[in-house]
């Protein structure tokens, strides 16, 4: 019988779950593993990045355009906890995220060897699966298991530790097979029960005006189309949390938009009170889409699809449960239902919308200087295609672009890591994305603390020639702090101002090439040229200071 090393089963293992893909960085510990990835023939390309939290960040934007699951890859000690960061985002955001760490041998074990860790204590209550594997001809199983859990159920991540010797031993060439469906997700729906369908199909047909909550999960289980048919089968407005947008296209009469305290208006709150049930779909009903669980108002009869047992009940009392696949539940829904006649929901979706935004464009058209952030927004969307994909950082990014950049497109448009909000994940995964859905614009909007925790990367971009559009919104300040000590603690300001970086000569250095902005009339022909150039472009925006704007954000501290 054939047999094989370690490292090239990893290799092989990874091939045959349909992984195109590998974000990472070398390491001592990794050379027999980085050995078999140059001496065998298997389609992947490696990404080589220059620091393990873009790499796994990468994975993470990678995997949430394309449905795949991202791959990124580290060595032991450094490597292991540098790539720690992106793997947390990626299982609390649902996103299956694979990282590998290469680990120091097993019989170097408790010997002091250096970079020792232990990798499965520090990546268990992080990952919806860890192992660290012992034997070579446990590989193939361990890979098998973690797929599964990474794409079954609540997707999520993994992490699998390879030991040098590991990497070295033999296993049998038979033992290296794989469901190449696991490389996909969601894998295995599961279908909600039937007469907790016809019980939730009667409260919806009962309700005067039922309105839908939708967190990623609509987005994850490509439920876009079953959202659709079923709120305007019921003419249900749609609300969505930030991870939430793309549920439903912007400009759908019943798309209400981002509610909550990042990104939520007064009015898209006062709409969503109208609701006399609730349907949160995919969707925790976590402190920041509800207000800290103030809108919807508690009391507020609620229905709770979602593919976490733990999630429904957790923050409403809810009147049914639907334990499932959103696709599926949505689809048995409609089944049930049938005929009905459609309530008053585009109303009130027009009416709140047109508050909303007649505020945002009296402030869209003003020459103040620095460039309002309402000024920044118009003009990206004015000028970007209606399928491009933004990305945004915490700060000033998030809230703005989730009340105010209407993503014209069902489906994964708008990213941001709103499980931690961690400063510096734009660039990285605007990286992932492009190479996720390479046919389409990508752009990372960043604050310029956001850019001071990534900068590095712009080598890995201008190495690659990744068209990779970014946007810095400089303020010289953690500016989200610095509102949130205006608004509550009586201006006293306290260490959250940094000085001025010349954005766009660091990114020139870097081989990028760059436009720095000041005056509000020279932005749209900054932005056009940035967005029209083949290659990696950066636009280095002077912005009104988060604590001076008008920001949608109700809450500095959710
Ligand atoms: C890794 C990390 N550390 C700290 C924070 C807390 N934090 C949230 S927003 C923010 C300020 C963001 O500053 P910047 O990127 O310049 O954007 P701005 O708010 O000025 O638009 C900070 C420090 C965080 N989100 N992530």
């Amino acid at each position: 019988m054939g047999q094989m090393t370690g490292a090239e089963a990893m290799v092989r293992m990874l091939q045959l779950h349909g992984v195109k893909h590998i974000f990472g960085l070398c390491g001592d510990t990794s050379l027999p593993f980085y050995d078999a990835l140059a001496r065998l023939d298997h389609g992947m390309l490696h990404i080589l990045t220059r620091d393990e939290r873009s790499a796994a960040y990468m994975a993470d934007g990678y995997a949430r355009v394309s449905r795949r699951v991202g791959v990124c890859e580290g060595p032991s000690g450094g490597g292991a906890t540098y790539l720690l960061p992106g793997i947390v985002e990626a299982n609390e955001s649902s996103i299956p995220v694979l990282g590998i760490t290469t680990d120091i041998a097993t019989t170097s074990r408790g010997r002091y060897a250096l970079t020792e860790l232990d990798q499965e204590a520090l990546y268990r209550p992080l990952t919806k699966r860890t192992e660290v594997i012992d034997r070579a001809d446990q590989l193939p199983e361990a890979v098998r298991r973690a797929f599964r859990a990474m794409t079954a159920g609540r997707p999520g991540a993994a992490h699998l530790g390879l030991p040098y010797d590991v990497q070295n031993g033999q296993l049998p060439e038979a033992s290296v097979w794989a469901d190449a469906e696991l490389g996909g997700f969601p894998s295995y729906r599961t279908s909600p029960e039937k007469d907790k369908i016809k019980r939730a199909a009667a409260a919806l047909a009962r309700a005067r005006m039922p309105m839908f909550v939708c967190g990623g999960g609509v987005v994850i289980a490509n439920a876009e189309a079953e959202l659709a048919a079923l709120a305007t089968l019921l003419g249900a407005p749609v609300a969505t949390t930030v991870s939430g947008q793309g549920s439903l296209a912007e400009d759908h009469p019943l798309c209400l938009g981002v509610v909550g305290s990042n990104g939520g208006t007064l009015p898209t709150r006062e709409a969503l009170a109208q609701a006399d049930l609730v349907v949160f779909v995919g969707c925790r009903a976590g402190s920041v889409t509800t207000e800290r669980w103030r809108y919807p108002a508690q009391g507020t009869p609620v229905i709770h699809i979602d593919a976490d047992p733990m999630v429904p009940g957790a923050n409403y009392r809810t009147e049914v449960a639907l334990v499932a696949d959103a696709k599926l539940a949505l689809s048995a829904l409609l089944m049930e239902l049938g005929k009905q006649n459609p309530g008053a929901g585009k109303k009130i979706v027009s009416e709140a919308k047109n508050r909303k935004f007649s505020g945002f464009r009296a402030l869209a058209v003003k020459d103040d200087i620095p460039i309002l952030p309402e000024r920044i927004v118009a003009a990206l969307h004015e000028i970007l295609p209606r399928d491009a994909t933004l990305v945004c950082d915490a700060g000033t990014p998030c809230p703005y672009f989730s009340a105010y950049y209407e993503f014209l497109e069902a489906g994964r448009h708008f990213i941001s890591n709103r499980a931690h909000g961690a400063l510096g994940y734009s660039m990285a995964a605007g990286v992932g994305a492009h190479f996720g859905r390479p046919g389409t614009k990508t752009v990372s909007v960043m604050g310029d603390g956001s850019f001071g925790f990534t900068a590095g990367e712009l080598e890995t971009i201008a190495r690659l020639g990744v068209p990779l559009m970014m946007v810095v919104l400089s303020n010289s300040s953690y500016g989200w702090i610095k509102a949130g000590q205006k608004t509550g603690f009586d201006q006293r300001y306290f260490s959250v101002d940094f000085s001025r970086t010349d954005h766009a000569r660091v990114a020139e250095a870097f081989g990028v090439r760059a436009f720095k902005v000041e005056k509000p009339e020279d932005l749209k022909r900054a932005l056009v040229a940035a967005a029209e150039h083949g290659g990696p472009a950066l636009v280095d925006i002077l912005t009104q200071p988060l604590q001076e704007a008008r920001a949608p954000v109700s809450e500095w501290v959710a």
